[in-house]
């Protein structure tokens, strides 16, 4: 018997250019198999890192008649996957969306994109990490990176590396603030300082994973939105916390590794396209 197709609901801006939110979200969740719906919170020409002079058209008001149109046709969730919110307002409505269709068993995933690098960005006001915490809360799965996860904890900001304590202890308290599931990324273990990659945690089996690869210099924009979409796309599939972090690594990695080669643009994005055809084998699903 064939099963049942998965149906995920993406809220993320669309930037138009750049190769993050939507644009990746969309592609890596329909290449995994799985039925995409989105709710674009705003259209922007380019995405806000490195670019100047972007156009960016917020689309607030439409995000809850989109909603109430679709409680209407009685349309049901697998799961709601959160990343990029322009304003405390999205972030409130996003909460009620989650409230929605949690209560029908949606695997709730919260992407708390805010900053990097030790900066907030720029185009968010200083507290605008308190309104991203409550988000989390409510969340099942969440994937900050070092800089999103001190702001999240209101402690100082760490690049590491870590021992593997301090990285259980990062995790134990990001999941104190609400969600049983927490992958941390950009994560460099004392053991092996040239490596980079992903802790997950667990609070229901307590289990604690890490996959990392070699560290690949520049950073590429949009990863972290790659990263966050293969690792919901393999949760919906039903895979561990710790499968879907290594395909998430290993997806993202891959895509970086085509982009430094081909020595594209940092801001342009990275080429998750020429991967999408191993998607599926990569988080352990039929080919
Ligand atoms: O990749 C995260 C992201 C998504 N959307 C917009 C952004 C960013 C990061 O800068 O600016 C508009």
């Amino acid at each position: 018997m064939t099963q049942r197709q998965k149906r995920a609901l993406a809220i993320h801006d669309i930037s138009c250019f750049g190769r993050c939110s939507l644009t990746v979200a969309l592609p890596i969740l329909s290449a995994a198999g799985i039925e995409t719906a989105v709710v674009p919170t705003a259209v922007l020409s380019t995405h806000t890192g490195g670019f100047t002079g972007f156009t960016y058209r917020d689309l607030t008001e439409d995000i809850k008649p989109i909603i109430k149109h679709w409680r209407d046709l009685g349309l049901g969730f697998d799961a709601v996957y959160t990343g990029f919110l322009g304003s405390f307002a999205q972030i409130d409505i996003v909460a009620e969306v989650f409230d929605l269709w949690r209560r029908e068993g949606a695997l709730i995933v919260v992407d708390p994109v805010m900053a990097d690098d030790g900066k907030l960005y720029s185009i968010f006001p200083a507290d605008f990490p308190n309104g991203m915490r409550k988000l989390c809360a409510s969340a099942d799965v969440i994937t900050p990176n070092l800089t999103e996860a001190a702001l999240l904890l209101d402690i100082p900001y760490n690049p590491g590396p870590f021992t593997r304590d301090e990285i259980e202890l990062t995790l134990r308290r990001l999941s104190e603030l609400g969600p049983r599931r927490v992958v941390l990324t950009g994560v460099t273990r004392a053991e092996g300082p040239d490596m980079l990659g992903a802790a997950s945690y667990d609070a229901q089996t307590g289990e604690v994973s890490f996959s990392g690869l070699r560290r690949l210099e520049p950073m590429y924009h949009g990863t972290g939105d790659i990263f966050a979409s293969v690792l919901t796309a393999a949760l919906m599939h039903g895979k561990s916390l710790a499968l879907a972090t290594e395909a998430a690594v290993r997806f993202t990695v891959e895509s970086l590794k085509r982009s430094k080669l081909a020595g594209t643009d940092n801001r342009f994005g990275v080429n998750f396209e020429e991967g999408l055809a191993g998607l599926r084998g990569l988080i352990g699903l039929p080919v």
